[in-house]
């Protein structure tokens, strides 16, 4: 087929009105969020379920035509853009947002994977239920898009990432066929696990077309807090205590450094600063219960009290109604927004031991700003994890060439990558490889497990057509 033909047999398949080739129509679906991927496309699919994505991929395949599965589009790494020079078929799972079944015994809930993340949450709420992820771009991304980058979010301390909350999966394989892994069992050792292998591999090995996720308990009770630390030391202090004395009641545990946290306050005019004290560093916390009986408020209180003088907290606000702490949160979530606006931002997403984040802190910190000095070096991210994003971010105008700026960036990664290795670590906690993070993977990476990822790709994906240039 032509390409042209092959858009027509696309059409027959999902539907003339699904198929966008108007670059009007499809500049949304070849750009990425941040505006820093620009891609290109013979046309963009929207099938309406899973034998419409079997047969689109079917065709696709045999036309030796890419496809590049996509989600909500608000992915960190350019996964879902599709390369200019590779003729592609962007596949976007936006009209498959059924929940197909709920099994409230089983405590499960199976879902197109086009369906929203908080249209998921919604859905578990709606029947008393908890799902538990939590992302920023909650409102855009999708469950698919989650499954396939392993996204973690703010909630993982509690519940794990993605990777913890699929029960089940169902996947069209690069050849056309359905995978029907739609199994919602919370134990099964029937050999190799395919799942496992399509969870975090970023559209790469297949499109996964829906899920089996799993259910938790509604807190009934929550409290929010913001507390002001003198030092990155004083924070993971008191993450040790809290761990302490709540157990796997604290849900979330982030950490924001001074100039990010006044960064997001200056660039978000709506957004309020609800403490009085100057500080280094700022945490953000929840904790939950789906126990009534057991009073977090008061015990949170008392824990912040005690802290006091041993860890160095500054100051605290605890919310006193659910508004106020949509208010804290609004901080946090705001990191994105306002680095986009500041300046050329090289942006990480490390994980090392939670022993070794105050390392990787002050290393990052001294060695960048040493290097850079137009730079400046913020610090956000999900503490009680390991996971942190250091985000050099350099004045626009010193940097007005794109090709200069990618050097600059380079350098900087090469500097965060050594200390990230030598703490043990990893470059890509939750955001994944995309296309932005492919070389530093293939110099990170253990050179026999790179062998086998290449193995395995070759293995679903001889013909090299499912997202190619991704990852790999
Ligand atoms: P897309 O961007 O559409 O795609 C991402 C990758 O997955 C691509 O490689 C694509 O090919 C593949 N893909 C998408 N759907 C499918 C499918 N159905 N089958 C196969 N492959 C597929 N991420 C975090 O982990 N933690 C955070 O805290 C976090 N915060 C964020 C905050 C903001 C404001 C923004 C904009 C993003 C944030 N992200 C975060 C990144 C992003 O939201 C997540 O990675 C999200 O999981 C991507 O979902 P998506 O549906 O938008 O996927
Ligand atoms: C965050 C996203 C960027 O933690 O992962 O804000
Ligand atoms: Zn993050």
């Amino acid at each position: 087929l032509g390409h042209a033909q092959l858009c027509d047999a696309i059409a027959q398949i999902v539907g003339v009105a699904n198929v966008l080739s108007d670059p009007q129509d499809t500049e949304r679906y070849v750009v990425d969020a941040r505006r820093r991927y620009f891609g290109a496309a013979l046309c963009i699919a929207r099938p309406a379920d899973t034998r419409q994505v079997s047969n689109v991929v079917e065709v696709c395949a045999k036309a030796g035509v890419a496809i590049v599965p996509q989600g909500g589009n608000t992915g960190m790494c350019g996964g879902a853009t599709p390369d200019p020079d590779i003729p592609s078929v962007v596949l976007s799972l936006e009209r498959m947002n059924r929940i197909r079944d709920l099994d409230l015994a089983n405590g499960s809930l199976t879902v197109d994977a086009g369906c929203r993340l908080a249209d998921v949450q919604k859905a578990a709420d709606d029947v008393g239920r908890l799902f538990p992820l939590s992302l920023g771009s909650e409102g855009a991304c999708q469950i698919g898009g989650n499954i396939a980058t392993n996204a973690g979010g703010t909630a993982v301390l509690r519940y794990g990432p993605m990777r913890d909350l699929v029960l089940g999966l169902e996947a069209v394989l690069p050849d056309g066929r359905i995978w029907n892994g739609l199994r919602g069992l919370r134990k099964d050792n029937t050999g190799y696990d395919l799942k496992h292998l399509m969870i975090g591999s970023e559209g790469t090995l297949g499109v996964i077309t829906g899920a089996v996720l799993k259910l938790f308990a509604r807190p009934v009770t929550s409290v929010t807090a913001l507390v002001a630390v003198g030092s990155i030391h004083g924070a993971l202090d008191l993450l040790g205590e809290m761990r302490r004395s709540f157990g796997e009641r604290i849900t979330t545990f982030e950490v924001m450094s001074k100039n990010e946290y006044e960064l997001v306050l200056d660039q978000n005019q709506t957004l309020r600063n609800p403490l009085a004290t100057h500080a280094n560093w700022f945490v953000f916390l929840e904790i939950t219960d789906s126990l009534a009986a057991f009073d977090i408020r008061t015990a949170l209180v008392e824990q912040l009290a005690n802290a006091d003088s041993s860890i160095g907290v500054l100051d605290a606000v605890i919310a006193e109604t659910l508004s106020q702490a949509e208010q804290i949160w609004k901080i946090r979530h705001g990191v994105t927004e306002a680095n986009l606006k500041a300046g050329a931002a090289v942006s990480h997403d490390t994980s090392v031991p939670v022993s070794r984040i105050a390392d990787f802190v002050i290393a990052s910190e001294k060695e960048i700003a040493g290097r850079f000095p137009d730079a400046g070096v913020y610090f956000v991210g999900h503490a009680g994890d390991g996971n942190i994003h250091v985000i050099a971010i350099f004045p626009r105008e010193s940097y007005p060439d794109e090709a200069r700026f990618s050097q600059v960036a380079g350098q900087v990664n090469a500097i965060v990558d050594e200390i990230t290795a030598s703490l043990g670590g990893s470059i890509s906690a939750e955001h994944g490889i995309g296309r932005s993070n492919r070389v530093r993977l293939a110099e990170r990476k253990d050179p026999v497990e790179l062998e086998f990822m290449r193995r395995i790709k070759a293995m679903f994906d001889p013909q090299h057509l499912m997202n190619p240039g991704k990852v790999l």
